[in-house]
């Protein structure tokens, strides 16, 4: 009941970590809209601890609640509204970062970016208002010092203090309310769903009662939800518990594209490996990085250029589970914030000629393997992967009698049955520069366009 995104059966969504809600207001406007995306991953919205650190204000002060005010580094309510209901116009919905396992971190207080005061080691959060008895205590929760380190046990996953940071008790009807009165203002704005961030960290029962509590959207039906559920089979917690609230984050699948687009392409056949636990195609959530893994050393990211949008490009032309688009900005330092200005605001996005990024931003779903990717998935939806095919360094199949994709690590020239009808199709990746001919026999002569750029994708309807 919450699997449905609720933007016209579109497949793809894209996290634009830290950007305002002005700036992403225009991209769905003149980006995101007319390149077939589903949506938004938008970063928490609610009103955060600001959190100076060597003069820096870092993403992850976001993670640390203060209330749920619409005030956030992203910008204001009203600005909020009117970039859902401007996204929403052009049939880009908005999904939000929902970050309600917990509240700011021990050790903190002082006033959040909406002007409500806090002290963490008071449990005091008035702007909410949350005080003492809405947290997890010690009673709760067997670790020796009151953080969760101890994965192979579920009440020490749920009840610590994930990174020391105040774990609310939702198990309480008065959480619960507060939690989906959050949801439920969202949703009154025109928010479609919500990542649940540390949803591993959350009792799936208690899942179950905020979602209760939460409204249908104004249209009808469920809000679409995704809970973070990191899962590789090391732990008590498993995604299954969560299949009945919504998707789960695949970090299996993670590993396996990154095996599979450092080397040989042909292991890509084999990225959802049931027999690893990973979630069934309807209920995983993929992703090559996310904001946390693009900072350590275990996924692809922008960072490694080519081998990165191979991983990006078959994560959407192949058909397993539901798929994001990280959107991120240059950094070096990990917790450095986004670019900003000197009043530590955020710096706009600058949208050059090219149609790529500027002032600090890297715009991945702006890359041409990437964002012309979506069109391809939309047209493909339902469909199997047929003729799989690793040949030559070069990885290619169709789908169904849709679509058809070919990528190699190098530029290439290839024969090949398409699997489609005769005709001629534009290459969405070149955006139409080059059309690829398919003979009555399927065959055709497909090459890259653009060589630098070693991927073609072509689609029967609305492709040609
Ligand atoms: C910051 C500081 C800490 C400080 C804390 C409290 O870095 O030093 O103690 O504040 O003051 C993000 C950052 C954190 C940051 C936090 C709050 O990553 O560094 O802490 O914001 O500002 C586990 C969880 C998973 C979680 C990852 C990071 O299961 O839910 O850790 N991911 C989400 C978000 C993060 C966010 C939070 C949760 C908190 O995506 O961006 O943290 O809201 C194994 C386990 C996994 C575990 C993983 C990493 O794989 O199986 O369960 O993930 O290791 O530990
Ligand atoms: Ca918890």
């Amino acid at each position: 009941p919450y699997h449905d995104p609720h933007c016209g059966g579109k497949q793809v969504i894209v996290h634009l970590f830290e950007w305002k809600w002005t700036d992403i207001a225009k991209e769905c406007e003149r980006f995101l809209g007319p390149k077939g995306f589903c949506g938004v991953q938008v970063s928490p919205p609610m009103e955060h601890a600001m959190i100076t650190t060597d003069g820096d204000r870092p993403w992850w002060e976001r993670y640390q609640p203060i209330s749920y005010k619409l005030t956030s580094r992203s910008g204001n309510e009203a600005q909020l509204k009117d970039m859902v209901q401007r996204c929403k116009a052009v049939g880009v919905r908005v999904y939000v970062d929902a970050v309600v396992n917990h509240m700011a971190g021990l050790g903190r207080k002082g006033v959040g970016t909406a002007g409500s005061t806090f002290d963490s080691d008071a449990r005091d959060f008035p702007g909410v208002p949350y005080t003492k008895d809405n947290f997890n205590d010690r009673s709760d929760c067997p670790s020796h010092d009151g953080n969760v380190n101890n994965y192979g046990d579920p009440k020490n996953v749920r009840n610590c203090y994930l990174v020391g940071l105040t774990d609310l008790d939702a198990s309480q009807e008065y959480v619960r309310d507060k939690i989906s009165g959050y949801f439920n203002h969202l949703i009154s704005l025109g928010v479609a769903g919500f990542r649940v961030d540390a949803a591993k960290h959350m009792w799936p029962k208690d899942l179950e009662g905020i979602l209760a509590k939460t409204h249908d959207l104004p249209e009808g039906g469920r809000p679409f939800f995704y809970h973070e559920v990191i899962d590789r089979n090391d732990g008590a917690i498993k995604v299954n518990e969560y299949f009945h609230l919504g998707y789960v984050t695949e970090f299996r699948y993670m590993q396996k594209v990154r095996e599979g687009a450092s080397g040989d392409l042909g292991r890509l056949g084999a990225v959802y490996d049931p027999g690893w636990g990973m979630a069934p195609p309807d209920q995983a959530f993929v992703f090559v990085d996310n904001h946390d893994t693009q900072r350590g050393n275990e996924a692809l990211t922008y960072k490694n250029g080519a081998e990165y949008k191979r991983a990006v490009a078959f994560t959407l032309a192949y058909n397993y589970g539901f798929t994001r688009v990280m959107s991120s900005y240059y950094f070096t330092d990990n917790s450095a914030g986004p670019p900003r200005n000197a009043d530590m605001s955020a710096k706009d996005v600058i949208i050059k000629a090219d149609g790529t990024c500027d002032n600090g931003w890297v715009c991945e779903h702006r890359w041409k393997s990437i964002g012309n990717m979506a069109m391809f998935r939309n047209a493909v939806t339902g469909t199997s992967v047929d003729n799989f095919k690793y040949e030559n360094g070069v990885l290619s199949f169709n789908r169904g009698n849709k679509g058809f994709f070919a990528m190699g690590s190098n530029p290439f020239s290839i024969s090949v049955n398409t699997g489609l009808p005769a005709g001629e199709y534009c290459d969405l990746i070149s955006e139409c520069a080059q059309k690829i001919r398919v003979d009555g026999s399927g065959h055709a002569q497909v090459s890259p366009k653009d060589p630098t750029d070693p991927f073609v994708a072509i689609i029967t309807q609305g492709g040609n």
